[in-house]
């Protein structure tokens, strides 16, 4: 096992990485910006480092600065948590070759996944159920373009293979849109993400976001963890989640299991994965896959009773996966609200001093969170500050306790999205179960 891991993250991931390795026995070492110096991670890690300035490309998207306090400090892994560089393959790649290790799947399988069409044709391959598509690139050719569209039929999306979250995406309508979005989609993602790769997928029009949570040893042991159901999200920030995902024929659900499982035996996979799915009339179709662990893990730790943390911390140190597909049994059912410091009318941001922070308690309650009574959000990173997560025998339970949990929440001195959540888990079609995608920004007018 390793000895001492470096976290290179903030905020509560940062807080749940050093958690685990606490319990592991494993040395810590924080890495922080300059406003960050205050967070609980990093007082309650044996050494901390000031990676530089507040701005994350200067201090956690700044790769030589994070490898300099590996080197320092003696760490020999780095746990990258969500966001940031945890997808990055070159960051992944520049830790290996400075003789540590990184948490997560190897470069070549980071970049394999990064590309969404390198990543459609790997799990094509391996019997994963996919969009009807273009199966690759669109070629340059206008007619070829047309040809393909009409195969998979109108309405249509246009994706850019190095895109990803719904970042640049167009849907099209008709054929007479088809060129001139094809090369508007070209141009973007080429000033994006300096590739202008492009592929085509039929558009679902109502579908619900399920994704499934493997884990896998990269020594040819893979099991899957369940899935949750992440659609009520608002331009593509998931809001609020649930493990599992409600109202799915089993006989459906275990076989796209299956096929995640043999994916990541296929592709040499290592670590903690998320294979992400459009559902729509009892079928899943994937669109794609990440390489990390993410925000909504805990639902399914929750529902499994598995530290997705220590399990993906020892399978990146070469141990075995320490689970069997059979030591996974779904016990009853888990929501997350993400509070986010945020006008909960606007969603604009609200940093600010929180002088009061409560946390809810009892059965079944957990608060994943970094906050703590005097402390300042800063302006500069993500605006979620905590996750509330219940679980209980069933959905209802589940639903019922984090009510209450929620009334319990004070976060005093900043506007919260505490309002909006509250909200949430009083509406009927969301306690019915198996609203789709569009729900949240319809119900809020957008
Ligand atoms: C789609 C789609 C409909 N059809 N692909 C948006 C995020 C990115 N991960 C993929 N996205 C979508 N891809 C096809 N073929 C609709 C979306 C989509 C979406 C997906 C998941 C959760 C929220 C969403 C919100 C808008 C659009």
């Amino acid at each position: 096992m390793f000895d001492k891991i470096l976290i290179a993250n903030r905020g509560e991931i940062a807080l749940r990485v050093l958690r685990a390795c606490k319990e592991m026995g494993i040395a810590t070492v924080a890495v922080h910006s300059q406003v960050d110096r205050d967070l609980k991670h990093v007082r309650l890690a044996d050494e901390s480092v000031c990676i530089g300035p507040n701005p994350s490309p200067q201090s956690y998207l700044n790769i030589p600065a994070i490898i300099s306090a590996m080197e320092i400090t003696d760490a020999v892994a780095v746990h990258p948590g969500y966001g940031f560089l945890a997808e990055n393959a070159d960051f992944a790649e520049q830790v290996q070759k400075s003789g540590f290790t990184f948490i997560g799947p190897d470069p070549d399988v980071i970049r394999l996944m990064g590309d969404k069409v390198s990543a459609i044709a790997a799990m094509k391959k391996a019997g994963v159920p996919t969009v009807p598509g273009s199966d690759g690139p669109l070629p340059d050719n206008g007619e070829r373009c047309l040809e393909i569209a009409h195969k998979i039929g109108f309405p249509v999306i246009i994706k850019a293979a190095a895109g990803g979250g719904g970042r640049g995406m167009r849907v099209v309508h008709t054929e007479a849109a088809l060129l001139n979005a094809i090369s508007v989609t070209k141009s973007e993602a080429g000033a994006a993400f300096g590739d202008s790769t492009v592929y085509m997928e039929k558009f679902l029009q109502n579908p619900r976001h399920v994704e499934i949570q493997v884990m896998s040893d990269g020594q040819g042991n893979a099991i899957h963890l369940g899935d949750r159901d992440c659609s009520l999200q608002r331009r593509h920030q998931k809001v609020l989640e649930e493990a599992p995902a409600p109202g799915i024929p089993d006989e459906v659900r275990q076989a796209v299991y299956q096929s995640c499982v043999q994916a990541c035996v296929d592709i040499g996979y290592r670590g903690a994965g998320t294979f992400e799915f459009l559902y729509e009339d009892e079928r899943f179709y994937f669109i794609e896959m990440n390489t990390r662990i993410q925000v909504e893990h805990p639902v399914t730790e929750m529902v499994t009773g598995v530290d997705l943390i220590k399990e993906q911390i020892r399978v990146c140190a070469g141990e075995k996966l320490s689970l069997t597909q059979d030591d996974i049994v779904i016990r009853g059912h888990a929501f997350e609200c993400r509070i986010n410091a945020e006008d909960p009318r606007t969603f604009f941001p609200c940093p600010g001093k929180v002088n009061n922070f409560h946390i809810p308690g009892g059965l079944g309650v957990r608060v994943d969170s970094h906050l703590y009574s005097g402390y300042t959000v800063p302006a500069n990173y993500d605006s979620m500050i905590a996750k509330v997560i219940t679980h209980a025998e069933d959905r209802a339970a589940a639903l019922a306790r984090m009510r209450v949990a929620l009334s319990e929440l004070i976060v005093d001195g900043i506007k919260t999205n505490i309002p909006l959540q509250e909200e949430l888990v009083r509406d009927s079609a969301f306690a019915e179960g198996g609203v789709n995608i569009h729900y949240l920004e319809k119900k809020l007018g957008l």
